[in-house]
């Protein structure tokens, strides 16, 4: 198993986001992956590495994200800090938005003024925006798309282990800790490079939104979800069981919520639904956003799971016998985040 890791994702590191009428520290910090890295040296279950440099990392980008979407990234530091230069010492917030346009706000007037663009651009106030942010989302897309060469080129298991996380970046929008869509990367540049069908497999506590989204018109690459149910659980606004793709795509997208505390027994028979829909759709290629935020011991989630757990559930995944991709996505439990990682990467192994 190759596992690519991305050199830059330190220079991401949000200060603090905004809950409950308060800026609180942020969960999503720089030591969830270097526990990860940690663990892997005391269990080295891959080959540990970085991308190659001649990747062509922005052009498999824009092959999920919109191109004013990833200019906007690629210059938004610089645009915040020259509203004000003492802005250099905060992180960027959004904090004004045109929901949607059926409320009868604009969307084909794009604002100049830069909190408007971040509104527009973004979807909540969790997800703080700074110097390195661009460096570091642009490194963990290296990392999906060299997993996913990786797979292309013969390998039965990659990972892009990366921060921050992907699976609720759409094509054209940030939020939820993240800005570039790994797993959408990934499974686009396997499609490219010849598969004809990808299947997703997302197994983070939250709904893989962007990832529905940017799939939800097509019959190429099934979308499956178990998440926290979006009645109590964030994002809220998407992750229902009656959406179930629309057009060329219906049919070909499968969210499983569970209501908060669900324990591994009716997660584990769930995600048995999963893979059998997973199954049933006969993809040649997989890849699983995976999140470990299913924890018991997660601060901001609400399943039950238990380390040993996570080795069963990369048994699970190896058991449909697919060149799989994994991203790193949530997992918050920063002491357990590393033995739960390499948990699933050990149970691949079988
Ligand atoms: C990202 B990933 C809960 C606040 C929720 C956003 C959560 C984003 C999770 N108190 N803020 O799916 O792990
Ligand atoms: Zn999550």
């Amino acid at each position: 198993m190759k596992i690519f890791h991305n050199t830059h994702h330190a220079q991401h590191a949000g200060r603090q986001e905004m809950f409950r009428g308060r800026l609180v520290d942020c969960h999503e910090v720089p030591d969830r992956l270097r526990y990860v890295l940690d663990e892997l040296q005391r269990r080295p279950v891959g080959q540990l590495q970085t991308p190659d440099a001649a990747l062509n990392v922005d052009a498999a980008m824009a092959r999920v994200h919109a191109p004013d979407y990833l200019a906007f990234l690629a210059h938004a530091w610089d645009d915040w800090v020259a509203l004000d230069p003492s802005n250099a010492e905060r992180d960027a917030l959004p904090s004004v938005w045109p929901l949607a346009s059926k409320h009868g706000f604009r969307t084909d007037a794009p604002p100049l003024n830069f909190a408007a663009r971040l509104g527009q651009y973004a979807f909540d106030s969790g997800t703080p925006l700074m110097a390195g942010s661009w460096a570091a989302a642009r490194g963990g897309a290296a990392c999906a798309l060299a997993a996913a060469q990786a797979v292309l080129d013969g390998e039965r298991f990659a990972m892009a282990l990366t921060r921050p996380p992907g699976h609720h970046a759409g094509p054209n929008y940030m939020g939820g800790y993240c800005f570039i869509n790994n797993a959408a990367v990934a499974a686009q540049a396997l499609r490219d490079g010849g598969v004809q069908r990808v299947a997703v497999l997302d197994v983070d506590y939250h709904h893989g939104n962007g990832t529905q989204t940017c799939f939800y018109e097509r019959s190429d690459v099934l979308t499956v979800s178990i998440h926290g149910d979006p009645r109590t659980e964030y994002p809220f606004f998407l992750g229902h069981s009656d959406e179930r793709g629309h057009g060329a795509g219906e049919g070909f997208n499968l969210n499983l919520p569970l209501p908060r505390g669900t324990g591994f027994d009716v997660w584990w028979a769930t995600l048995q639904t999963a893979m059998q829909s997973v199954s049933d759709f006969a993809p040649q290629a997989l890849v699983v956003p995976l999140g470990l935020d299913t924890f018991e011991g997660d601060p901001i989630s609400g399943f039950k799971l238990r380390s040993a757990d996570y080795l069963q559930l990369g048994r699970a995944i190896a058991q449909l016998g697919l060149p799989t991709v994994l991203t790193f996505e949530g997992g918050y439990a920063v002491a357990e985040v590393g033995i739960n990682t390499v948990n699933v990467l050990e149970g691949l192994r079988g």
